[in-house]
């Protein structure tokens, strides 16, 4: 099957273009920054800006994809430095996505929400259907994405399905975040020894380990229409608080210094967040499960952080 990814030069990305090559797909991106290093061969990689209707229609009609995952977004954080360009990337681009989709006939996108859709004030654990009143743009954005391919899906029939993903945790690159803190508690406690967290140590939010994450995307997209009841599905692995994460990397990483210095922006974006979430449909519609708890995740991912420091060390362009 051909799979056109865009945004894959993010944190996501880096951890899913193996891993559809591996299960033998052909793999397409579309993404702003020029191939980076570590993609690997084999995949097709295109340059152009999701915010401009014509290269990304270009895109599409010349991979010519069975599926797109649409990948390419402004997060939480940095998405407040810039609201405008935030709603022109997460939402025109979006939008741009679907209609190419349409034109070109292909036959799923696959759409990465967000803990972020939701708001302040509900009562955990947070279902799929619940007023959404999100704080940020990166929020308001993802919520009407998920209404546009809807949109999409009923009156145009275009197959859209996709998730609303929690914090994630990889061995990889942070991207503008939020959820930040827990990769670089893990990144930045084993590289440099220290790292102050920008939020208070009680604070909580659902995480997910990347490996969880790359298997809810494929399953969701597997699975047979007929079995699903909606096109957007809370997914939960874990909701730790941030002091609880800081005691796994310190059990693992002996001597590091974790500390927390709560920054009041990010912070009052992480509290508008829910606690935890109740991902019944999918575990009911498609069997979503995940595999790591925070000891399993932190235990996977301690060696595969030292393996990368250590093979690439503090060289510039050094995705850890
Ligand atoms: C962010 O922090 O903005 C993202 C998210 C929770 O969607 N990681």
């Amino acid at each position: 099957m051909k799979i056109l990814v865009t945004g894959a030069g993010g944190q996501i990305g880096t951890d899913l273009l193996p891993m559809l090559l591996s299960r033998g797909h052909d793999v397409a991106v579309y993404d702003l920054a020029p191939r980076p290093d570590w993609c690997p061969a084999g995949v097709e990689w295109m340059r152009g800006d999701i915010s401009v209707s014509a290269e990304v229609f270009d895109a599409v009609k010349s991979a010519a994809p069975d599926r797109i995952f649409h990948l390419a977004a402004i997060l939480s954080a940095a998405g407040e430095a810039v609201p405008h360009r935030t709603w022109h990337v997460n939402l025109d681009g979006t939008r741009y996505v679907l209609e190419a989709a349409r034109l070109f006939e292909v036959q799923q996108v696959f759409y990465t929400s967000t803990i972020a859709v939701f708001g302040p004030g509900l009562e955990p654990p947070v279902g799929d259907d619940v007023p959404l009143h999100p704080t940020t743009m990166y929020g308001v954005t993802k919520v009407a994405g998920e209404l546009l391919g809807e949109y999409y899906e009923s009156v145009f029939g275009l197959d859209f399905r996709g998730v609303r993903f929690p914090g994630l945790i990889n061995a990889g690159i942070p991207g503008g975040g939020t959820s930040d803190y827990a990769l670089y508690m893990f990144v930045d406690g084993m590289r440099d020894g220290a790292y102050e967290a920008f939020c208070t140590p009680e604070s909580r939010i659902p995480f997910m380990y990347m490996p969880d994450a790359l298997r809810a995307m494929i399953e969701l997209s597997e699975a047979p229409k007929e079995a699903l009841t909606r096109s957007i599905y809370n997914i939960a692995a874990m909701s730790p608080t941030a002091q609880e994460i800081a005691d796994a990397v310190r059990e693992r990483v002996p001597g590091v210094n974790l500390t927390f210095k709560s920054d009041p922006k990010r912070q009052a974006i992480l509290d508008s967040w829910p606690a935890v979430l109740d991902d019944s449909n999918a575990r009911r519609d498609w069997g979503w499960k995940h595999e790591f708890d925070l000891a399993a995740m932190s235990d996977d991912i301690v060696p595969k952080i030292r393996e990368l420091i250590e093979s690439q060390g503090q060289a510039e362009g050094a995705h850890v």
